[in-house]
């Protein structure tokens, strides 16, 4: 009888075990949750969108990259021709790295495998990758990563759970249906175990890294994705790897940082986000130009202006900038956009102090822009204000001191129970951000 009994909690319990989410109760080693203020403290990454894809550049359409395959609807078997033209012969992973570095950036997000499915390191599970298939054979994960730790960069892999190319994918979701040329057929759990060796692949053969930033659960969203189990794995492989994932719906457990698309946190020009802002650290990839992917048509760039702006807007939100390049097929960062990475490379030279290692400051952001703080440092980051007043409210704090921060002159203040007005003569004013540092008592 004992023994039954005993039996019948055992099956109990492993049906229970099941059920729950394998990190349902994940609580983050003391190096994640390190890595997680790193991550805050870094603010600023670079986004690299790098794949066979790139070789079209677009195909003559602006609004298209590395969506192509699912955009011009390209069967599986034209769109392995594409790996035999890529050859990125003038690629050189410390010029990146280096360029990353001058641009004042912490760490870089880069592609290891898209939506096309096609894996941009030497995978051992599938030859469907940059060693086996390209004319030039070389991991270029591995170059890169080899770099960023000879330059003290952080690396990140983005990872597409979506798949255009992996047959067990499947049931199909909102994209990569019909035209692909897949038999109607497959088994989901064999895709699971693939990804999750990819996965395994990935943080065992590169070194320590940043972390796993997923993309693509929103093509199938119902599915059991089994994220858990996955993010277990991660976590056992690498504690300290920050797990994030793009599916604009409020964070799972076992994810460290949250996403957000196109769009500052809290704001939802895309429609795709979720209206949920979480605890945890926050970050907004944003495109340099309007793609991705390498397009060559593409002339929507952003100025070093707006960029520096989405920096701060985003760091007054608590939330990390990561800009995306998307390197041409030879291997090289269009000449813009390393133009208006060096650009923000100097302005972060002069007033990295006011975003590095930062929080959102206790002033909320506003339409004349942000505020950041660090201990009683207050920064307030004029970025759209025309006049020459701007009375900034609520403000219930004790002032210390106000000065503008590139020049440290005194700035003419009055703190009274409107709030703190605070004068910015013409000639203090500042083209891109007017900082003013206020010391909190
Ligand atoms: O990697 C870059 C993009 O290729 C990828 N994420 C960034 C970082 C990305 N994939 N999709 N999107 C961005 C846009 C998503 C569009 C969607 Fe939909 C709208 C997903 C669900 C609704 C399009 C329409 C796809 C399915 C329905």
């Amino acid at each position: 009888m004992k023994t039954k009994r005993l039996l019948l909690f055992l099956v109990l319990s492993l049906i229970v075990c099941n059920i729950l989410e394998a990190q349902d109760n994940y609580v983050p080693t003391k190096e994640n949750l390190e890595n997680r203020q790193w991550f805050q403290d870094a603010k600023f990454g670079m986004f690299v969108h790098w794949g066979v894809y790139s070789v079209l550049g677009g195909g003559g359409d602006a609004g298209i990259a590395e969506w192509i395959m699912q955009n011009k609807k390209i069967p599986i078997k034209q769109y392995e021709k594409l790996p035999s033209f890529f050859n990125p012969l003038n690629f050189d992973a410390a010029e990146w790295v280096a360029m990353v570095k001058d641009a004042g950036m912490k760490y870089i997000t880069i592609t290891s495998k898209h939506h096309d499915g096609f894996a941009m390191y030497d995978s051992k599970i599938s030859d469907y990758n940059v060693v086996d298939k390209t004319p030039y054979g070389k991991d270029v994960i591995k170059m890169l990563a080899e770099e960023c730790r000879k330059q003290d960069v952080k690396l990140f892999f983005y990872y597409s759970q979506l798949d255009w190319h992996h047959p067990d994918y499947y049931p199909r979701g909102r994209t990569g249906q019909g035209f692909t040329g897949r038999e109607e057929s497959g088994d989901w759990s064999s895709y699971l175990d693939y990804m999750n060796t990819q996965l395994t692949e990935l943080l065992t053969s590169y070194g320590p890294i940043g972390g796993i930033w997923f993309d693509g659960m929103w093509d199938k969203k119902d599915a059991d994705w089994q994220q858990g189990k996955t993010y277990q794995l991660i976590h056992k492989l690498q504690p300290g790897a920050l797990i994030g994932s793009n599916h604009h719906v409020k964070p799972y457990p076992g994810e460290d940082f949250q996403m957000f698309e196109q769009d500052l946190p809290g704001e939802n020009t895309t429609g795709w986000q979720g209206s949920h802002i979480s605890e945890l650290p926050l970050e907004m990839c944003l495109t340099i130009n309007g793609s991705w992917g390498f397009n060559l048509m593409d002339q929507n760039h952003k100025s070093p202006k707006e960029l520096v702006h989405m920096l701060v807007k985003a760091a007054g939100r608590n939330a990390n900038l990561l800009l995306n390049v998307g390197p041409m097929p030879n291997g090289e960062i269009q000449p813009e956009h390393k133009s208006s990475l060096k650009t923000m490379g100097e302005w972060m030279d002069k007033n990295g102090e006011t975003i590095y290692g930062t929080r959102r400051g206790v002033v909320a952001a506003e339409d004349w822009g942000v505020s950041t703080q660090k201990d009683k440092k207050l920064y307030l980051h004029v970025l759209d204000w025309d006049k020459e007043v701007l009375l900034v409210q609520p403000f219930t704090e004790k002032v210390e001191s106000v000065v503008f921060f590139k020049d440290k002159s005194k700035v003419n203040y009055r703190l009274d129970q409107y709030g703190l007005l605070i004068e910015i003569p013409k000639n203090k004013k500042d083209e891109v951000d007017t900082i003013i540092e206020v010391i909190l008592k």
